[in-house]
C-alpha cells in the first residue's frame, strides 16, 4: 500500500490579509493589501478607517483562532501555514520600534498551535507591505527597504525563535510580474525595468531573510515560495518549445537565484536584449548566495503557451497569461484542473534544484451550497484533492523529497484576486458573504472527515 512518510507535514495554508481581519487593531498600519479591497490585480482605493471593505473582518481569524485551530487539530494537522503581517509589527514599515502588540498576537498564535501539536510554517510577506513604505519610499523599487525588512525579519525570529522554525521569505515571489502593487508594492503600470529593479531588491531581502534566519535559529529552515506556474508547448512546433522553455524560465528564474544564488545567464541576456540596466552591486552578490534551504510553491493550474500572436490573445486564467489547454477541465474560475501536472511540476523542481520540496498551496475554490440541514456536500473539492496528493504520492515514488503539503484555505477565507468570500477553498465552511453579511459561524464540510481520513491513513485512503 502507498503512502507517505510518517515524517510528513499536513495542514493548510492561510495569509495574514485573507483571514485574520482586526485590519487596524492594536496598532496594525495600513498595508498594500488593506488599500487594494479589490483584490490583487484591483486598483488601489487609500483607506478611511471604518470602511467596511470585506478584509476589514475577513474570517475574523484574529479573533477567533482558537476555535479554528482546535478544528484544524481535530482534522490531525500537524502544520499550519501563517503570514505575520509586517504592519503589525511595524506599522510603518520604518518605525524606529516594533509594536509590542503585534508581536504578543503572534506569541498567542503560536502558543495556541504549540497545544495543539502544530508545527507552524510561517511566511514573512504574504502578498501584503506597509502602505507607507510604498507611499513614503516608493515600495520595493527603493533599496532602503531591503534594510527595512531585514530588520522585521530578524525582529521576529528573535522573538518567536523558540516556537517557530519553519519559514518562507516572499509568497509567490514571482507574482511581481503580474501584479506589481501586491508584489513589489509598484504601480501596476511601471516600466518592466523598473519591476526588475525592485524584484532584485526583494530577492537581495530574501537572501538577508536566508542568512539572518541561520543566524538567529540554527535549527530552524528558510525556503522561499513560488507560484508554480508549469506551461506546456500548444504543439510540438519547435517554436512553441522554445517559446514554453522562455515562460517557463520567467518563473523559474526566480527560483534559480533562491536556489543557486547567482543571476542565470539566461536571465542576463534577456536584461542586455531588453536594455534593462538593473544596478545590482558586488555586495548584493555576495548577498545572494546565501540560498534557500527548501523550495515551497503553489500550485493550482497548468496552461499552454504558443508562439502565435493569434492564439494568445484567447488566454484565460487570472494569474497568468495562459493559452487554454483543450485535453483539460476549468473550475468555475477558468483555472484549469491538471493533478498529473503537480507531478511534472515536482519532478521539474527537483531535476533542477535537488532541495527539499514543499506543496505549501493547492485546492478548488468553488461555490459552496448549503443544504437545508446545514450540511455541504463538496464532493468535487474532495475529488480535486484526491486527485492532485495522488500524483504528489506518485513524485514521492519517483525520488523526489517532499516536505509536506498544505492545502490553501483549509477554512474559507477571502480571495487574493478578487477579494471574494464566494470562492471557497475549506474543509470548514464560514458564514460569510461577498456583501459582509452573515454570522461568521464555522462549520464542517464533507471534506473535513474526508481530509481527516487521509491524514489519519497516511494517505492510504486515496483512491487512484
Ligand atoms: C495564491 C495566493 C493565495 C491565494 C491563492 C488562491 O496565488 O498565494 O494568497 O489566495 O493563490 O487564489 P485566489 O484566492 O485568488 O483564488
Amino acid at each position: 500500500m502507498k503512502t507517505f512518510p510518517h515524517t510528513f507535514l499536513w495542514g493548510g495554508a492561510t495569509a495574514a490579509n485573507q483571514v485574520e481581519g482586526a485590519y487596524l487593531e492594536e496598532g496594525k498600519g495600513l498595508s498594500t493589501s488593506d488599500v487594494q479591497p479589490h483584490g490583487v490585480f484591483g486598483e488601489v482605493v487609500e483607506r478611511v478607517p471604518g470602511d467596511a471593505g470585506i478584509k476589514d473582518v475577513a474570517i475574523d481569524f484574529y479573533h477567533r483562532y482558537p476555535e479554528d485551530i482546535a478544528l484544524f487539530a481535530e482534522m490531525g494537522f500537524n502544520c499550519l501555514r501563517v503570514s505575520i503581517a509586517w504592519t503589525r509589527i511595524f506599522p510603518n514599515g520604518d518605525d524606529a520600534e516594533p509594536n509590542e502588540a503585534g508581536l504578543a498576537f503572534y506569541d498567542k498564535l503560536f502558543d495556541e498551535m504549540a497545544l495543539h501539536n502544530i508545527t507552524p510554517l510561517v511566511t514573512l510577506s504574504h502578498y501584503e507591505m506597509p502602505w507607507a513604505l510604498v507611499k513614503n519610499y516608493g515600495g520595493w523599487g527603493n533599496r532602503k527597504v531591503i534594510g527595512f525588512f531585514e530588520r522585521y525579519a530578524r525582529t521576529v525570529f528573535e522573538r518567536f525563535k523558540g516556537k517557530v522554525k519553519l519559514w518562507l521569505t516572499f509568497n509567490e515571489i514571482n507574482m511581481s510580474l503580474h501584479a506589481p502593487m501586491t508584489g513589489v508594492g509598484l504601480p501596476a503600470d511601471s516600466s518592466k525595468a523598473d519591476i526588475y529593479q525592485a524584484i532584485h531588491h526583494q530577492l537581495v531581502a530574501s537572501a538577508l531573510a536566508v542568512k539572518a534566519c541561520h543566524e538567529i535559529v540554527p535549527e530552524g529552515k528558510i525556503g522561499n515560495m513560488l507560484l508554480g506556474g508549469l506551461m506546456y508547448p500548444l504543439s510540438c512546433k519547435p517554436d512553441d518549445v522554445f517559446k514554453t522553455l522562455q515562460e517557463n524560465r520567467s518563473w523559474q528564474f526566480f527560483g534559480d537565484v533562491q536556489c543557486r544564488g547567482a543571476y542565470p545567464g539566461y536571465m542576463l541576456r534577456y536584461f542586455r536584449d531588453n536594455g534593462f540596466e538593473l544596478t545590482i552591486t558586488d555586495s548584493d552578490r555576495e548577498a545572494l548566495k546565501y540560498t534557500v534551504d527548501f523550495i515551497s510553491f503553489s500550485y493550482y493550474m497548468t496552461g499552454c503557451v504558443t508562439a502565435d500572436e493569434a492564439l494568445n490573445n484567447k488566454a484565460r486564467g487570472n494569474i497568468l497569461n495562459m493559452v487554454p489547454n483543450p485535453h483539460l477541465e476549468s473550475s468555475e474560475w477558468g483555472w484549469q484542473i491538471d493533478p498529473l501536472g503537480l507531478r511534472t511540476l515536482l519532478n521539474v523542481l527537483w531535476d533542477r534544484y535537488q532541495k527539499p520540496l514543499f506543496i505549501v498551496e493547492n485546492g478548488l475554490g468553488a461555490k459552496d451550497k448549503v443544504e437545508a440541514d446545514g450540511s455541504i456536500n463538496d464532493d468535487y473539492r474532495i475529488s480535486y484533492l484526491n486527485d492532485h496528493l495522488v500524483q504528489a504520492r506518485e513524485a514521492i515514488e519517483d525520488g523526489v523529497e517532499l516536505m509536506g503539503f498544505t492545502s490553501w484555505g483549509p477554512i474559507d477565507l477571502v480571495s487574493a484576486s478578487k477579494a471574494e468570500l464566494s470562492k471557497r477553498y475549506g474543509f470548514i465552511y464560514v458564514d460569510r458573504n461577498d456583501d459582509g453579511s452573515g454570522t461568521l459561524a464555522r462549520s464542517k464540510k464533507k471534506s473535513f472527515g474526508w481530509y481527516k481520513e487521509v491524514i489519519a491513513t497516511h494517505g492510504a485512503s486515496l483512491k487512484e
